[in-house]
């Protein structure tokens, strides 16, 4: 069998990686001095890297490899697909088993009224797939203006055209003259580093309005959709004041706005419910999925939409899809991730079990002088680093400086933590166990610990000016 095996050293690894491999967000030349860190293989939560150093890798990848790594039930789903029919597309009126199989699943496992599913690749082939749709179902629904959608500043949506200019990165607009054009971004619901003097209630109700402002600016007659993650992601693992969702839900059903939950990130169990939406209590009309689907295992995202839009989207040809939608091997290797995750009642322990357990350790790490709130949902959390938590005060040097001590400090601990700003954030995998989760918090104590000691010898404890 021909698998990629490393009999390399290390440095010869990395200096023909930094020869002709770009990766994505990524400062090249700083790499190419650094090396990157080749990962050899995987086990649980836990990857090995060329130097054999055993991490905790509590961000499950990107996000995504939620029944953990190393199952070889989905290898073997795999195999045994591609034996039998390795390609095939659902263009010009074909179909195949694993995708009749997989959109009968989702439809079983999405809130009721979601029934419908259209495949892509990934999660940002998907968003560009909302964009399409949404505008061409209110086109055939006679209102060919409704083409507007509101998205959120910091959200994440993706990296194509479309999913780019639905995030509201602004470091990613500024490349390639981004957003495309009818595409507007609103207040996020941060009330850590936003809420000024409001209370949490108070910023969640002053967020949500946003919306009915844009649309009474714009006019309803030209917005399209509302987007929005259930907690937003890769902004910072940002948890919404609990008064944001309702408003939100309120505003999307009063006026004629499909409301598109990005469910890349919270679906599938991340939450502790099968899609974010459950566990806020939101009512989408469209559900973008990617990400857990196949726990990373293959590329697969699509599109969950309601009955009503797949009504109408079906009247005509939608002149949409690519050669992967519905790629019959990921469909099979999602359909294996999806049985598991049910057989193994891993959503479940997520939510009865492993998520209150991290939720309260986690939750006391908010008491560690570095960290001025921490904040956590199922499988999913983040730390605030401040220097004074009263004020909810920024350090004074550049935001990211302590952010990046700190997720130094974390690898030095063999413990994967994404630093976002200056938030820590984590989405470990969700079969992780009780002893696991004590690992992961004793290691996150000790770099909070080192990292502390660090920013204070650097004289980089300074209070910026404060967010209330
Ligand atoms: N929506 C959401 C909410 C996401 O988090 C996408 C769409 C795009 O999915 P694809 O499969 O096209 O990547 C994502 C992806 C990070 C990071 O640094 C987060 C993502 C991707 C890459 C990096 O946190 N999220």
């Amino acid at each position: 069998m021909n698998i990629i095996k490393n009999t390399f050293p290390t440095e010869d690894l990395q200096r023909r990686d930094a020869a002709h491999h770009i990766h994505p967000f990524t400062d090249q030349a700083e790499l190419a001095q650094k090396g990157a860190r080749v990962v050899t293989n995987a086990e649980g939560v836990f990857v090995t890297d060329s130097d054999g150093h055993k991490m905790l890798d509590a961000m499950a990848g990107l996000w995504c490899v939620n029944i953990g790594y190393g199952r070889p039930e989905l290898a073997e789903a795999a195999f045994r697909q591609m034996n039998t029919l390795p390609y095939y597309n659902t263009f010009f009126q074909s179909t195949h088993m694993p995708v009749i199989e997989l959109s009968e699943k989702l439809a079983r496992l999405a809130p009721d009224g979601l029934n419908h599913v259209f495949y892509a690749s990934s999660g940002s082939e998907a968003n560009d797939t909302n964009i399409r749709l949404v505008r061409q179902y209110w086109a055939l629904k006679g209102k060919p203006d409704k083409k507007i959608i509101i998205s959120r500043k910091n959200a994440y949506h993706g990296s194509t055209m479309g999913g780019a200019s639905l995030g509201g990165m602004q470091s990613m607009h500024e490349q390639g003259s981004l957003p495309i054009a009818d595409i507007h971004h609103i207040e996020q619901p941060d009330w850590w580093s936003r809420g000024g003097d409001m209370t949490p209630a108070e910023f969640g109700k002053f967020a949500a309005l946003k919306l009915e402002e844009a649309i009474h600016q714009y006019g309803e007659d030209s917005i399209a959709a509302f987007i929005a993650e259930p907690i937003q992601g890769a902004g910072g693992v940002i948890v919404p004041p609990d008064t944001y969702w309702p408003e939100m839900q309120r505003i999307c059903d009063s006026y004629e706005i499909l409301l598109i939950a990005d469910e890349v990130i919270c679906g599938f169990g991340r939450t502790g419910n099968w899609f974010g939406s459950q566990t806020l209590n939101i009512r989408p009309d469209i559900m973008t999925i990617a990400k857990g689907l196949s726990s990373g295992y293959q590329p697969i995202g699509g599109s969950i939409i309601s009955d009503e839009i797949a009504q109408v989207i079906g009247s005509e040809e939608f002149t949409h899809g690519y050669t992967y939608s519905s790629h019959p091997v990921a469909a099979a290797v999602a359909c294996e991730n999806l049985r598991i995750l049910e057989e193994e009642a891993i959503v479940d322990t997520v939510r009865n079990v492993t998520g209150p357990y991290l939720k309260s350790k986690w939750e006391s790490l908010g008491d560690h002088p570095l960290v001025g709130e921490a904040k956590i949902v199922g499988l999913m959390g983040s730390l605030a680093l401040s220097p004074n938590k009263k004020a909810r005060a920024p350090f004074k040097v550049k935001e990211g400086t302590v952010g990046v001590i700190c997720r130094q400090h974390c690898f030095n601990n063999h413990l994967i933590m994404r630093a976002v700003g200056d938030r820590m954030i984590i989405s470990p995998p969700l079969i992780i166990s009780i002893d696991e989760i004590d690992l992961l918090i004793d290691r996150t104590l000790n770099s909070l610990d080192v990292a502390y000691a660090e920013v204070k010898n650097q004289g980089l404890w300074e209070a910026g000016a404060s967010h209330k």
